[in-house]
């Protein structure tokens, strides 16, 4: 606990009641969380926000001033900025790719015997997933195979000669395009090498360059890095499915003991949630006065478990130090990225014990507990006695769970969209294809990224969710953008009926799915690039991703992992909305080149815009524009459309 009283954030610091509430209960204990040291950290540095600071060698660290228009060395702002981007970019790829590797090693280990209770469950993916890369898949097993493809995929991080074969799930024209651009990754981490390398003193200093390498290393990411992850995960622990499920800190539960699993990586958190069923750990819990476990997740390995066992979500980015502060939480287990190192200091001030589980990630307050893989079940039941074993220090008089808690339906993989769509017989993205070419769905509107304290949190994702869903637009989720529209009630089949626009709301409910969609965790963005690359097969859609009726926006994002996101959608020709800029406004030619000139190469660019609705103003103008040079704009009547006319068509 601080000595001196945090300053309390002066009003509401979100739409969200629970957050709100929480906050003010912190502030009365006084536990400072991270809107207090925002506050401390006003006035935010203007170097390092226009992304003119260069520390890259020790001549400096140098800043761009009207006095001063050079570094030591002679770079310029366009260098400087343009640098730091990429190295944004390069750690963000990395952290996406990294987590790819670990799931590619794990599917390694189950091949070979040594995955514990680790196993294939989705046999069918493995093996559309092997044919496509062209391993053999007749007459063998599923580990034969599962051993082919994980040295394959792991094969993809390193250099080669050739670019990245995973880049092949693209429609073939954007492939093109990046090969006549140059911008092919030729391995993931040699991306990330290159990078590094590139913006290191005295290397790379045409700005122009520099930005086309950092989408180079983006396309490592979206199309190989995250790519690998989400295919591997479906693999390991089964391709998602709808599943209902509830969000918000209201799903922690006064009787129970409450473990949250917090981070990126599903391996651990899906032991967790095989082990919280155990019988004889459902026994010792009751031995210890709680009427059972209750697992929740917060932020992207949420997303992961809530996609394939429904667990209910306890929160997004922002509220991972007020779980803690709900006093009701026994552990919680944190594994890579998103993870605040401010929760060792907020579980001194209650019982919570804090694990941290993964070999590159310690927390010297923490209790540190490598995963396993291996004895990866015997760990989680470990895990899961200690927490049991901690309830009875639980403080009932400081206990305040905020009733917040909404129902959501989630589990929309592509796999599910084809089947939902097509029903039993036939999958296909047909008649959503349909639907958008005859208007009465305009276009799809990918919202995704983080939350934070610099906006009024889950406001701008909520409301551009809502706009667009009310414009008749089908909206598609990840990570902590997801949590923020599932906690307002978005994400439910009924929202249609309540907030969208009428032709969207009678699709909706002729397929029964939500306006708005969700499609996992931030490494699952790879499914929408998929989604807009089945679209563009399905036919009458256009030729490439850049033809589509499609927009991305990340209203509230903060890391690196979102730059490198919002990067590899550009490259492959998404118009992109951003809640707030890039660092890289003290370069009036890198932001020309990003905002404006990049529609003229990839066919995408950015776009800043902090008001939601204008927002979905933008995007929806992007869309129509698509629509206007697809000639699909044009009125027609509806019963053009029905299977007669379609197979006279045909
Ligand atoms: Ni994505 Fe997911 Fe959330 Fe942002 Fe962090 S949890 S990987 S980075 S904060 S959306
Ligand atoms: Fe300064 Fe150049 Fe060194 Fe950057 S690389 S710190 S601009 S001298």
């Amino acid at each position: 606990m601080s000595t001196t009283p945090p300053k309390a954030p002066a009003g509401d610091v979100s739409r969200d009641p629970a957050i709100n509430q929480m906050v003010h209960i912190a502030g009365s204990a006084q536990v400072p969380t991270v809107w207090d040291r925002y506050q401390a950290q006003h006035p935010q540095c203007r170097f390092g926000s226009d992304g003119v600071c260069c520390r890259l060698c020790h001549m400096g660290p140098c800043r761009i001033t009207p006095k001063a228009r050079l570094g030591i060395c002679g770079a310029d702002a366009d260098t400087i900025t343009a640098r730091n981007l990429l190295r944004e970019i390069a750690a963000g790829v990395a952290a996406h790719s990294d987590h790819g590797r670990v799931l590619a090693r794990t599917l390694k280990r189950v091949a070979q015997g040594q995955g514990g209770e680790f196993k294939i469950s989705d046999g069918r993916r493995l093996r559309e997933a092997a044919h496509f890369f062209h391993i053999r898949t007749g007459g063998r097993g599923d580990l034969e195979i599962a051993g082919d493809l994980a040295d394959f995929l792991l094969g993809q991080f390193s250099w080669s000669e050739e670019p990245n074969a995973t880049l092949r799930i693209a429609p073939e024209k954007r492939q093109a395009l990046w090969k006549k651009l140059e911008i092919e990754p030729k391995g993931i981490d040699a991306a990330v090498v290159e990078l590094l390398h590139r913006t290191h003193m005295g290397v790379d200093h045409d700005y122009r360059h520099l930005i086309m390498g950092g989408l180079k290393c983006a396309l490592a990411d979206g199309w190989a890095g995250s790519a690998i992850a989400t295919l591997v995960s479906d693999i390991l622990f089964g391709t998602p499915r709808p599943v209902r499920s509830r969000v918000n800190l209201g799903v922690l539960a006064e009787d129970k003991v409450n473990i949250i699993v917090h981070g990126h990586e599903p391996t651990l958190a899906e032991m967790l949630a095989l082990a919280s069923r155990d019988e004889e750990l459902l026994a010792h819990a009751r031995g210890h006065g709680a009427a059972g476990v209750n697992l929740a997740g917060i932020c992207c390995t949420a997303n992961e478990v809530l996609m394939r066992h429904g667990l209910p979500i306890a929160g997004n980015f922002l509220q991972q130090e007020l779980a803690i502060l709900t006093g009701a939480v026994e552990m919680m287990v944190v594994d890579v990225q998103c993870v605040m190192p401010s929760l060792a200091q907020v579980v001194k001030c209650f019982h919570t014990r804090l694990v941290s589980t993964s070999e590159i990630a310690h927390n010297r307050e923490a209790e540190q507990i490598t995963f396993d893989v291996g004895n990866g079940y015997a760990h989680a039941c470990r895990l899961i006695r200690a927490a049991i074993d901690n309830f009875p220090r639980r403080d009932r008089q400081r206990v305040h769970i905020p009733c917040e808690s909404m129902e959501l339906v989630a589990g929309f993989s592509n796999e599910t969209i084809y089947h939902m769509l097509g029903g039993r017989y036939r999958s296909t993205f047909r008649p959503l294809n349909d639907a958008i070419i005859d208007g009465r769905i305009r276009g799809l509107a990918a919202i995704v990224g983080c939350s934070n304290p610099k906006v009024m949190v889950d406001n701008s994702h909520v409301r551009l969710a809502e706009e667009l869903i009310k414009r008749n637009v089908l909206v598609l989720q990840t990570g902590c953008a997801a949590i923020a529209c599932a906690k307002a009630g978005l994400l439910v089949p009924e929202a249609a009926l309540e907030k969208a626009g009428d032709t969207l709301r009678e699709v909706c409910e002729a397929v029964g799915i939500p306006p708005v969609l969700h499609m996992g965790s931030c490494v699952d963005n790879s499914r929408i690039l998929l989604a807009a690359t089945n679209l563009l097969h399905e036919g009458g859609l256009g030729e490439d991703l850049s033809d589509l009726p499609v927009a991305g926006a990340a209203p509230e994002w903060m890391s690196e992992k979102a730059v490198a996101i919002g990067h590899y959608f550009v490259a492959s020709g998404l118009y992109v909305v951003l809640g707030h800029p890039l660092y890289v406004e003290g370069s009036d030619n890198v932001t020309r080149l990003l905002c404006r000139e990049m529609e003229g190469i990839t066919g995408g660019r950015f776009e800043w815009e902090p008001d939601p609705v204008i927002a979905a103003d933008k995007m929806l103008e992007h869309i129509e524009r698509k629509r206007d040079a697809l000639g699909i704009n044009v009125k027609r009547e509806r019963k053009l459309f029905d299977m007669k006319a379609r197979r006279e068509l045909q």
